[in-house]
């Protein structure tokens, strides 16, 4: 009962936020059918962020299908597209998040999907079915969804430390002193500073953004490291206390390490969803839908869930996905809660200003 109140509430925040899903669809049962394979590929290379699949599902899928799945890891969308932009031919499946895959369809980086290879797309949840930065999923399938906010030490805190005024009021970070980190990352790092001061994390207006540049600035000094790929193992190993940084990082840090925990601010944070995209410069489009057609599968795709601790756009694989995920307010939050989370959207021009401004933060003293 209690998990059905739960999905209920997360269906309806969902509704909420992921504006202009028209043609949305009923949730169908696994389809069973295989794509039939053109070419006989050995290899598919995945650019992913790191730690974000359960290596078991690579062995499997590579037994299943005579297929080796060789993985390189990125830290932010930026990373991402520099790479793809400076002609890396090698990737036959990125993951870019929601305005990055908006991002690449404009700057036609990506190579449509042949929806004929991935009928699997069905179990998908009607919520994902018809993103507004990627209708009718022409070129990517939403892949695993979470949100930006705070992972701390619960015996540092013994109240979560519920407000990005830990991070940013330097009466409270000072207390904290280099033992803090952020994420190496423009658009989360200066979107918390934004929330924080009360402006929308998609601004365009440079008065706010440099405001929050002065606030990143000011902070600095209280920061151990920006990091997108150890923050939570910081923690773990009593570098740090507190930290910004993504939801299920902090959660599967905490299944060795009871102490670590996650709050989202009352201020808000980020909502987001990565999305599993071929580069137009794939060879392999056919393995790749293959490898799409399979994580699509309810069992895989909680199997997936199950180890980052970040939630499924399958909505057939609810029944698979551990309670205790299921569950958590944080990774599954009320639609109070999804109120208070903004998406990152594409800021057109403002983008260099974005840039211009991070450098400036991370070049000073
Ligand atoms: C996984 C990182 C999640 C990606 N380690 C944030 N978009």
């Amino acid at each position: 009962m209690k998990k059905i109140l739960v999905l209920s509430m997360l269906l309806l925040a969902l509704s909420l936020v992921l504006i202009g899903c028209q043609g949305q669809q009923e949730a169908a049962a696994p389809a069973e059918a295989e794509p039939a394979q053109e070419e006989a590929a050995t290899e598919l290379h995945i650019y992913n962020w790191s730690e974000y699949i359960d290596p078991e599902v690579y062995t499997a899928f590579e037994e299943e299908y005579g297929i080796k799945v060789i993985e390189d890891t990125f830290s932010s969308n930026e990373e991402l597209l520099a790479k793809i932009q400076a002609g890396a031919a090698g990737y036959d499946l990125i993951v870019p998040s929601d305005y990055m895959v908006e991002i690449m369809i404009a700057e036609g980086l990506l190579a449509e999907l042949n929806h004929a290879n991935v009928p699997n797309i069905a179990n998908l949840s009607a919520l994902f079915s018809d993103p507004p930065f990627d209708p009718g999923l022409t070129y990517c399938v939403p892949y695993q969804w979470g949100t930006t906010g705070i992972g701390y030490n619960s015996e540092v805190f013994e109240d979560a430390p519920a407000s990005w005024a830990y991070i940013f009021d330097p009466a409270m970070a000072a207390e904290y002193e280099g033992k803090i980190t952020m994420l190496n990352d423009s658009r989360e790092s200066i979107g918390a500073a934004l929330k924080y001061l009360g402006y929308s994390l998609n601004t365009t207006s440079e008065a706010e953004l440099e405001e929050a540049k002065e606030l990143l600035i000011q902070t600095k000094p209280f920061i151990f490291s920006y990091d997108s790929d150890q923050f939570e193992d910081l923690i773990a190993a009593d570098e740090v206390v507190i930290g910004h940084g993504w939801s299920g990082d902090y959660f599967m840090a905490a299944v060795d390490d009871e102490r670590i925990w996650y709050v989202i601010p009352e201020e808000g944070g980020v909502v987001w969803a990565d999305n599993l995209c071929i580069p137009l410069t794939s060879k392999n489009q056919d393995a790749a839908e293959l490898f799409i057609n399979y994580i699509l599968q309810p069992e895989i795709a909680a199997q997936i869930t199950n180890f980052t601790w970040y939630g499924s756009p399958v909505e057939a694989a609810n029944e698979f996905i551990d309670p205790e995920i299921l569950e958590e307010p944080a990774i599954y939050p009320s639609a109070e809660t999804m109120e208070r989370l903004e998406w990152i959207q594409d800021v057109g021009d403002a983008t260099p200003l974005y840039e211009r401004i991070w450098t400036e933060v991370k070049a000073s003293e």
